[in-house]
C-alpha cells in the first residue's frame, strides 16, 4: 500500500502506525486521515497482526490535531465531512478487535487526542501534552472528543477541558486516567513494546471480547451489560485457548495459545 502521510510497518505480530508529517507536527488533513481509515481496515483482517501501535513521527508530537491550514477553508459541508470521516477513524480504531496502543510521544492536541481516546490504552512519554484546545480556534472537538472525553474521565474535569482548551502535562494526564502510564523518553519505545507483548501472549479471542464486553457493555442498561459479558463468556467456553489456559493453570506450566 503506497501512503504519503503515514507509514505503516507489520512486524512480530505488531503492526505500527506512524502519523508521518512532522513538519506540522502530525497534523490531520483530509488525505491522513483517509490513509488511517485504509490502513485501519487492513489491520483489522489481517489475522497476524495481534496488537497495534500508534505513534507519531518526530521527537516532539504524538498528533498536534487536524490540519489548520485545512480547517479554515472547510465550510459548513465539509466540516461535517470532516469531522464524520474523524468518527469513521475513530470508530474504526476502537473497534478493531485487537488492542490498539497509543504510544503518545509528544503533543496530542485536539483531533490528536481524539485519536488516542479511540485507541484501547495511551503510554505517554514525560514530554507528552494533552488536551482540546479547539475552544481557542472558535471550535469544538470534532472528532468524537465531547462523548470519549467524559467517558474516560470525570465529567466536570471534562467539561473544563474543552471549554478552557487548557493543555496538561502527560503527569496530569495520569492523575485524571486520561493516560495509563507516563514513562521517560529514553524508556518510551521500551515500555510501548513491553506492553504489546504482554498483551501478544493472551489469547486473541479473549481479547477481543473483553473489549467488546467493557465497550459496550457499559453503554448499556446495568442488567442488559451482565446479559452481554454472559454470553461472551459462554463463548470463550467453547475455545481450544480456554480450554488449554485452564488445562495449563492444573499442570502448573505456562499456556501455549494458538488463537482458536
Ligand atoms: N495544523 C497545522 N499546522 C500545525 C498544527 C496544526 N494543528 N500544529 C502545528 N502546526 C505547524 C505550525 O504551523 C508550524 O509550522 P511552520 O513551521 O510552517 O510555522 C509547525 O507545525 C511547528 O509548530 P510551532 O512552531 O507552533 O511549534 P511550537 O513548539 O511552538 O508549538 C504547539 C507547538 C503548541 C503544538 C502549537 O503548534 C499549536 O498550538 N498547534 C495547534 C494545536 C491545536 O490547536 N490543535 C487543535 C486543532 S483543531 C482540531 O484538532 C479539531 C479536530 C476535530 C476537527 C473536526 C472537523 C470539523
Amino acid at each position: 500500500m503506497g501512503f504519503e502521510c503515514i507509514l505503516v510497518e507489520k512486524k512480530d505480530r505488531i503492526g505500527r502506525v506512524t502519523v508521518n508529517r512532522p513538519k506540522t507536527l502530525n497534523a490531520l488533513n483530509v488525505q491522513t486521515v483517509k490513509e488511517l481509515i485504509t490502513a485501519f481496515r487492513d489491520l483489522k483482517e489481517d489475522t497476524g497482526i495481534g496488537v497495534v501501535v500508534l505513534t507519531g513521527a518526530g521527537e516532539k508530537s504524538f498528533v498536534a490535531g487536524a490540519d489548520i491550514k485545512e480547517l479554515m477553508e472547510l465550510g459548513a459541508l465539509g466540516g461535517k465531512a470532516f469531522s464524520e470521516r474523524g468518527h469513521e477513524l475513530c470508530n474504526l480504531i476502537e473497534n478493531l478487535g485487537k488492542p490498539v496502543i497509543a504510544a503518545v510521544n509528544g503533543f496530542a492536541l485536539g483531533g490528536g487526542c481524539e485519536i488516542a481516546m479511540a485507541c484501547t490504552l495511551r503510554i505517554a512519554a514525560e514530554n507528552a501534552r494533552l488536551g482540546q484546545p479547539e475552544v481557542n480556534l472558535g471550535t469544538i472537538p470534532g472528532f468524537g472528543g465531547t462523548q470519549r472525553l467524559p467517558r474516560l474521565i470525570p465529567r466536570g474535569i471534562a467539561m473544563e477541558l474543552v471549554l478552557t482548551g487548557r493543555v496538561m502535562t502527560a503527569g496530569e494526564a495520569l492523575d485524571i486516567g486520561l493516560v495509563n502510564k507516563v514513562v521517560p523518553k529514553e524508556q518510551f519505545a521500551e515500555a510501548v513494546d513491553e506492553m504489546a507483548a504482554l498483551m501478544l501472549k493472551k489469547p486473541p479471542f479473549a481479547l477481543r471480547v473483553c473489549m467488546e464486553a467493557v465497550l459496550h457493555g457499559t453503554e448499556m442498561a446495568y442488567e442488559e451489560g451482565c446479559r452481554l459479558e454472559a454470553e461472551l463468556f459462554a463463548l470463550t467456553c467453547q475455545t481450544e485457548d480456554m480450554t488449554e489456559g485452564t488445562k495449563a493453570f492444573l499442570e502448573k506450566r505456562e499456556a501455549a495459545f494458538k488463537g482458536r
